[in-house]
């Protein structure tokens, strides 16, 4: 496997950054997760704009323009043979020394991974997922905007631990008000009586690619869609309920802390999302 090291491509054997590096000893850098279907780059220009954002927040420098960016994502799947793939676009603070001042570090560290994925069983796309509620709140907006990317996912981690802890893939993350703010890597929606309801950026969901795209989804099916503060209430009595992600795509919650979801089953309109965006991601995209 050949990977994108700061303007070269390395093999994957010499594909490596410095003890020294900020990502490494601050977790200071953002980065993105794309996917490649059949040849083409799901929502590209999105996930650029997004890491973009996220660098900006950071104040960190990305070396390479959009298109120079764009350029990158798309020669990395081609020099290694790639038709479907997952993609990993990460920049650091880069090289420093060992106090935190990112000022010190002159050069940012870019590097692009394109690899297979791996996503849930099918069986969860099939029958649905069971999740449950972790104790570990969503880090709050004003410690650090969950809308920024960036390489700090300890908070997700230990959700996600705590999720594995009581036998879960996947877990609800609560805002510090108690309101649910997204999953561990996946944001989440709810249906009742035929409209579709998801947290807001607010209450500290971040803004995911899939996301955006079950709206346009949900816009040309005419279901309609919004933005809602939502508790687990919400979700317990919901009608149908799924999550959405790039490693994910859409897979429908059969379970939420050992309440079923509507009867159980992946609902009709869940289903119905699930093709349409099967069908987007084939026509949809930058070919490489
Ligand atoms: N919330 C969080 C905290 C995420 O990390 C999403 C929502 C969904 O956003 P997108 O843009 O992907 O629809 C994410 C995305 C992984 C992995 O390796 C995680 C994500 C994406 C890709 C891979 O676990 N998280």
């Amino acid at each position: 496997m050949k990977i994108y090291l700061d303007g070269k491509f390395v093999d994957e054997s010499e594909a490596k950054v410095s003890v020294f590096d900020h990502g490494l000893l601050y977790g200071d850098g953002v980065f993105e997760g794309i996917r490649l279907y059949g040849g083409n780059v799901f929502r590209l220009d999105e996930h650029l704009e997004r890491l973009e954002h996220s660098a900006k927040a950071l104040m960190l420098a990305i070396p390479l323009n959009r298109a120079e960016l764009s350029a990158a994502t798309c020669e990395t799947c081609r020099v290694n043979g790639l038709s479907d793939a997952y993609i990993r676009l990460v920049v650091t603070r880069g090289v420093g020394d060992l106090g935190l001042a990112p000022w010190l570090c002159p050069k940012p560290t870019l590097f692009i991974i394109a690899s297979r994925i791996s996503l849930y069983p099918q069986e969860h796309y099939d029958n649905g997922l069971a999740i449950v509620t972790v104790p570990t709140r969503r880090i709050s907006p004003a410690a650090l905007p969950p809308t920024v990317k960036s390489l700090n996912y300890l908070n997700n981690i230990l959700g996600k631990i705590e999720a594995r802890q009581f036998g879960a893939l996947e877990a609800i993350m609560l805002n510090d008000q108690g309101y649910v703010a997204e999953c561990t890597a996946d944001n989440i929606f709810a249906i009742h009586k035929g409209a579709i309801m998801t947290p807001a950026a607010s209450q500290g969901a971040l803004k995911g690619i899939t996301r955006g795209a079950v709206f346009d989804i949900a816009a040309e099916l005419g279901v309609p869609i919004r933005e809602a503060d939502m508790t687990r209430y919400d979700i317990w009595c919901a009608d149908e309920c799924f999550l959405t992600g790039t490693g994910a795509e859409i897979v429908p919650v059969s379970k939420l802390d050992g309440r079923l979801i509507g009867d159980g089953r992946p609902g009709t309109i869940t289903r119905d999302i699930m093709k349409a965006f099967r069908r987007r991601v084939l026509v949809e995209g930058t070919r490489i």
